[in-house]
């Protein structure tokens, strides 16, 4: 990787103590931020940026939402925690407040997305056990090649990825892979009794914004009905109103029996998700038998209702939808031959770079960054082009300006 960083005397200094104290489990664009505010984020030097990540979709509603920074001030100042040995009085408000909004039975909330992973796994394996009839121990989960849901022991044994897994062993057992997009395999897999889940994104992030053909989430939904095997839907990334739609799932009006969120639950202020399944699956879990320590604490359940009322009282999945057909069709006209194709749905897009060397891509995001613009490469040639989806068009042309710039600065 470059070793070039081209940063500010006051930002080598923020540099300097991360290397020196912090955990080297990130390779960061060498930038130093400070402040968000809407689609830009500002460095420590006051140099401004559009955001072109958003906290891998944390925060679709822009930085510091002034709506939800708000409540959540107003809720802090009044009460953060209460732990769920006792009872606050907001916690059932958002539990029908989120179940409503999707149409689920019942919540179970957590706090970052990998803890929603672990939880709808639990749920499927005691509902495997408890309802399906797996005999004991012996519960399958399926998962997708190129799958991405976090960095726990479990997550990280059912991922394809040696970067992920290698030199972390031994894994979980119990876990399958199935290729992504491929229903033959699936089906073949969802044959054996003992499966009791496949949980998939429906469209996959981290893996580089790879969509599935159409009509895939409706064939998953139905062999998974088919066989008696939990859906469960990893929409932490896909999930409210990035890819044009509530839910990615909705692109194919299909329902998963497990509904994962998280990342802009909080609007990019908390670590906030959320299971949600009917009463068939939940009530399978008793007191004491799952939870957290902030799962579902005040502060979290008002600033979750805030985050989810203003994706729809701003309507920023029309908006992701229009703007994502926007800003992929006016990177197509810049005809790069460094773009080999730019693909998404919604405000998740990504483009693929034309070149091996993983050297180009990020050697594009440093000048994107130099010219105003934050993105990160992901497995080496693709890049995520993933905005606050309060973004409109003029700063979506100003954007893929730059875009060109920095692409014309690699030709
Ligand atoms: N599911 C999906 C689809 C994700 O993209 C998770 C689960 C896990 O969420 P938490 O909150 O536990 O990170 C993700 C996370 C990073 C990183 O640097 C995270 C994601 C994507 C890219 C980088 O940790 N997504």
């Amino acid at each position: 990787m470059s070793t070039n960083h081209n940063v500010s005397a006051n930002a080598a200094k923020y540099l300097a103590l991360e290397d020196q104290y912090g955990a080297h489990n990130y390779h960061p664009i060498p930038v130093v931020l400070e402040k968000g505010e809407g689609v830009y984020l500002y460095d420590v030097d006051g140099k401004k940026y559009f955001d072109f990540l958003s906290g891998y979709s944390a925060v679709n509603q822009g930085h510091c939402h002034p709506e939800i920074i708000k409540t959540l001030q107003a809720q802090a100042a009044k009460l953060t925690l209460t732990s769920r040995a006792f009872h606050n009085n907001l916690l059932g408000e958002y539990e029908a407040y989120i179940t409503q909004y999707f149409g689920y039975d019942k919540v179970l909330p957590m706090n970052t997305g990998v803890e929603g992973g672990e939880t709808a796994i639990k749920l499927a394996r005691r509902w495997g056990y408890a309802v399906k009839g797996i005999e004991e121990n012996k519960a399958k989960i399926i998962f997708a090649e190129g799958n991405f849901w976090g960095r726990t022991l479990a997550a990280i044994s059912s991922s394809t990825d040696p970067s992920s897994y290698k030199g972390f062993g031994p894994y979980m057992p119990g876990f399958g892979i199935v290729p992504y997009n491929d229903l033959t395999a699936l089906e073949n897999e969802l044959k054996d009794h003992n499966v009791a889940a496949f949980m998939v994104e429906p469209i996959q992030g981290e893996a580089g914004v790879v969509l599935p053909d159409d009509g895939y989430l409706k064939a998953v939904r139905d062999l998974c009905t088919q066989y008696n095997v939990l859906f469960i839907a990893d929409e932490i990334q896909t999930g409210l109103a990035r890819t044009g739609k509530m839910l990615a799932c909705d692109h194919e009006g299909v329902r998963p029996d497990i509904l994962i969120l998280g990342k802009a639950l909080s609007g990019g202020t908390l670590p906030i998700s959320a299971v949600l399944a009917d009463d068939f699956i939940m009530m399978q879990i008793k007191p004491g038998e799952h939870g957290s320590t902030y799962g579902g604490n005040p502060l979290a359940c008002a600033v979750a209702m805030k985050s989810l009322e203003v994706l729809k009282s701003e309507k920023m999945a029309e908006n992701a939808e229009a703007m994502g057909q926007l800003l992929r069709t006016e990177i197509e006209k810049l005809n790069s031959p460094l773009i080999k194709l730019v693909r998404g749905r919604g405000l998740l897009n990504a483009i693929v770079i034309n070149h091996k060397d993983p050297e180009v891509s990020w050697e594009l995001c440093l000048h994107l960054r130099d010219l105003g613009l934050l993105a990160k490469p992901t497995h080496g040639d693709k890049i995520r082009f993933a905005p606050p989806l309060i973004i409109n068009e003029n700063q979506i042309k100003e954007a893929v300006g730059i875009i060109d710039a920095a692409l014309k600065k690699l030709s």
